[in-house]
């Protein structure tokens, strides 16, 4: 039996938020927990093809980082991308036009659940190999960079958050992209999503150093552990690491604990974690415990949480209905999109 980690630094009741601010993150995990169930339910109509991951009981992580971002801000993210791109405003229907394989799609049908993309949203992707994305969002902090530091834009101040897994952490690219943002102080977050397990392999198992944040002080980078589950302390964490960043002072690792609530992929059976463990995670649901603490604190009614239930309720309705009626890419069109066009 592994042993538990004990509980991170970031605390909710240390952080602060307004009412405003709690129901902006309230609205967008609602959102990534309805898409992903819907997505469940497509997918087993066979309505989508392929590989798809789902991120049911990690939409903490995305909502705090994602949502303390400007909107010109970069992110990157993995095959587990659909809740980053929400989270990074792509429209809901767009994403769900492209899990359809559907022209409307944000990479217009032709890339599917694992590369989503979205110049328009800074969205980075979406990649199949895990690692790959790190060095892609390195070079976007690197553009934000050169473009103020060696091309005098004053306003070059873009920060990329880059998202991927505890058991991506054992390859190579993270440990070169570590070296090179602490090198040249870009303005990069790495976000460790630590939900303990690699498709079927422990994390403990697969690392010498099990505690991730650790192994940023070795390049002179702030590495923080934080409760995953806990929507707020994902926030503070993320405001300072931004503040940072923005400021010309570097990156930050936070290393989120969290974890999944299904399978690796829905093709994935999950026979390999014990009910035991998943039981134990499942009660610290980071949106029916985010919806308490609004409650609560009386930052929130139940009516209004109510209605921005059924505001995503429509929005995912919606989303899988343009999905539906939107048209396949033309054959003719097969080779479009394989080069940059003019
Ligand atoms: C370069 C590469 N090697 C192996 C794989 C196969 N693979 C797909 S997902 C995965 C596990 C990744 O685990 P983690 O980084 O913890 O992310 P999680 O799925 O838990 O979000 C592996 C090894 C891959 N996609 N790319
Ligand atoms: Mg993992």
């Amino acid at each position: 039996m592994v042993q538990e980690r004990t509980l991170p630094m970031f605390q909710a009741a240390s952080a602060q938020i307004s009412a405003e601010e709690g129901l902006r993150l309230f609205e967008d995990m609602v959102l990534g927990r309805y898409f992903e169930d819907r997505c469940a339910e497509m997918y087993y109509r066979g309505k989508m093809f392929g590989f798809v991951h789902l991120y049911n009981g990690q939409e903490a992580v995305s909502s705090g980082v994602i949502k303390s971002l400007r909107p010109d801000d970069y992110v990157c993210s993995t095959y587990r991308d659909h809740v980053h791109a929400l989270s990074a405003g792509v429209p809901a229907r767009n994403v769900m036009a492209e899990l359809f394989g559907k022209e409307t799609g944000c990479s217009r049908g032709r890339g599917g659940s694992m590369h989503l993309f979205s110049s328009e949203h800074n969205f980075l992707g979406g990649f199949a190999f895990i690692g790959e994305g790190i060095p892609v969002a390195l070079g976007a902090a690197f553009q934000s960079k050169y473009r103020r530091d060696a091309l005098g834009q004053n306003d070059a101040d873009q920060v990329a958050a880059c998202f991927f897994g505890d058991g991506t952490t054992n390859n190579g690219q993270f440990f070169e992209c570590l070296n090179m943002a602490a090198l040249w102080k870009l303005p990069i977050i790495f976000v460790v999503e630590n939900n303990k397990w690699a498709i079927g392999m422990a994390h403990e198992r697969s690392t010498s150093q099990p505690e991730i944040y650790r192994k940023a002080g070795v390049f002179g980078i702030p590495g923080v552990e934080v409760d995953g589950m806990d929507v707020l302390a994902v926030h503070a964490a993320a405001q300072t690491a931004i503040a940072r960043a923005r400021a010309g002072e570097g990156p930050t690792l936070i290393e989120c604990l969290t974890y999944r609530f299904r399978g690796h992929s829905l093709a994935d059976p999950d026979e390999m974690r014990s009910k035991e463990e998943k039981q134990a995670w499942q009660a610290r649901d980071p949106l029916s415990k985010f919806e308490a603490y609004l409650l609560e604190q009386k930052l929130a009614g139940e009516p209004e949480l109510k209605a921005i239930k059924q505001k995503i309720q429509d929005t995912v309705d919606e989303a899988v209905k343009f999905a539906e009626e939107s048209p396949d890419p033309s054959p003719d069109e097969l080779h479009r999109y394989v080069f940059a066009e003019e």
